[in-house]
């Protein structure tokens, strides 16, 4: 049995309910095999054993009080999983799912992903099984209140920074710095995707989005193709869903669908954003009311059918194993030319086997996505300095990181595996430099 082999079969057993986890722990297993037969240095100091266990996991509980003056009692989680690179830097997600698993699979990831950034960010993710939807602004506010009066001694801006991720955007990290500032006495840059008037960058709420339209431009051009004049189809309408849409237009491509958790919307004539931006950012309602503004646009219930769309280019941007294998025959029947993650690992394995198969361009989460938690690093480098960049001087970091990150990714892919698998050359790329930093510093956790 090969060392991979056996360290999945030890979580396995161990983390047995956790199958998020130990999915995205076997794909960086599968892909890093090839490396630790050449390095026997890494192997003897026992990295893959401890990059698999999070340094520490932090579990507490919420409690606070709805408007009708009934308590109420959430759980809350920060999983902080490697800081040989950095500080544990990722996002917090507050959703009814969120569980361990589920923040042990998103703070693994990010220890990869941040790595590919070439920033000094270790790897961390935090949440809470709180839902926001249908809470009142206060509600809201109090819940932030109660999750950062527990969080605030674990983190700090030499320690652990985290930002938003599903159900946490500008106005959830409002009130929790508020409370962070409050109980440290200190303004410090503990968190990212502030708002622009207490310390936040321009460009961070359009990052993620943009650097997923940025990379997929990189894959594209290795086949001599551009994102001018192709149909997309993005999942999600999120953060990451509005600003890929955004950036795919600016581009020259035509977004035709939109989603959230209750269904899907195909306008022929491409999305109208300001629509989008107005019901989701503004007003919080669902992508149906979409069709009170643009009545020739059509609606689905559910949210899968969104893949049966033919499209040139697919951006998956709604949540984790949104994507099966079944889409993905579909978008491959459709001859869909590229796929770039904008959610975390939003295709299942079958999925990813599939685009591969068939020679589909295909941007894993941890290179495709990377760009918001990259630009959060830019964030927290304006903090340290006491100054602001301009939106374009963000934005042009933000490319040069995504092109890089493509590079990394192909480079990676061309000395170890295929030079078109970039989900192992993202993987590859990322370990080495963390591993690397853990055989350097000794035998510590
Ligand atoms: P948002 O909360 O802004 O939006 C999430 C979107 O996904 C909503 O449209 C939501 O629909 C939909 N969604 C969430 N959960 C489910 C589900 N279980 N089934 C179907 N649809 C679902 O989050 P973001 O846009 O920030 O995040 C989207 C994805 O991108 C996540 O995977 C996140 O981890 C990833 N990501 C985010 C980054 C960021 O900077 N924000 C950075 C890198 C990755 P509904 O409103 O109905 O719940
Ligand atoms: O998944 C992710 O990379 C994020 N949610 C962003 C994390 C961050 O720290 O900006």
């Amino acid at each position: 049995m090969s060392l991979s082999e056996s360290v999945l079969n030890r979580l396995r057993h161990q983390s047995a309910h956790e199958p998020e986890f130990l999915q995205a722990v076997q794909e960086v297993l599968e892909s890093v095999e090839k490396v630790l037969v050449k390095r026997p240095d890494l192997v003897e100091a026992g990295i893959l054993d401890r990059i698999v266990e999070p340094e520490k996991v932090l579990m507490f509980r919420v409690t606070w009080v709805d408007d009708h003056g009934k308590v109420q009692v959430n759980r809350g989680y920060r999983v902080q999983f490697n800081s040989a690179i950095g500080p544990y830097k990722g996002g917090l997600r507050f959703h009814p799912s969120v569980n361990l698993g589920i923040i042990k699979f998103l703070g693994f990831e990010q220890i990869f992903k941040n790595s590919l950034t070439g920033l000094a960010m270790g790897g961390g993710k935090g949440g809470s099984d709180f839902d926001p939807k249908g809470k009142s602004e206060g509600e809201v506010m109090r819940f932030c209140q109660a999750f950062m009066s527990q969080l605030w001694r674990h983190i700090g801006p030499e320690t652990d920074v985290p930002a938003g991720d599903i159900g946490v955007g500008g106005r959830e990290i409002g009130y929790m710095y508020g409370t962070y500032r409050q109980i440290t006495n200190a303004f410090w840059g503990a968190l990212t995707g502030k708002g622009l008037t207490y310390g936040g960058s321009l460009g961070r709420t359009e990052a993620t989005g943009y650097g997923l339209c940025y990379f997929t431009e990189e894959m594209l051009e290795t086949r001599g193709e551009m994102v001018r004049g192709k149909t997309v189809v993005i999942s999600g309408s999120g953060n990451v869903a509005i600003y890929a849409t955004e950036k795919v237009h600016q581009l020259g491509g035509v977004v035709v669908a939109l989603s959230d958790s209750n269904g899907y919307i195909y306008d022929p004539d491409g999305i109208d954003l300001q629509v989008v931006k107005q019901l989701k950012e503004v007003e919080r309602r669902r992508i149906k009311d979409y069709l009170n503004y643009r009545p020739r646009a059509k609606y689905e219930e559910g949210c899968s059918g969104i893949w049966n769309i033919k499209c040139d280019i697919a951006l998956p941007c709604a949540t984790q194993n949104e994507l099966d294998g079944q889409a993905a025959q579909t978008l491959v029947n459709n001859k869909v030319l590229a796929v770039a993650e904008g959610a975390n690992m939003p295709c299942t394995p079958e999925a990813v086997e599939i685009f591969q198969k068939n020679k589909v361009l295909f941007g894993p989460a941890k290179a495709a996505n990377a760009g918001g938690v990259a630009t959060s690093g830019l964030e927290m480098a304006q903090n340290s300095m006491k100054l602001s960049w301009t939106f374009e001087e963000v934005d042009a970091k933000l490319k040069e990181i995504m092109r890089n990150i493509h590079k990394k990714a192909r480079e990676a892919a061309k000395e170890y595996a295929d030079p078109d698998d970039l989900v192992a050359g993202a993987n590859i790329a990322g370990f080495l430099k963390v591993a690397e930093a853990m055989k350097a510093q000794g035998i510590t956790f």
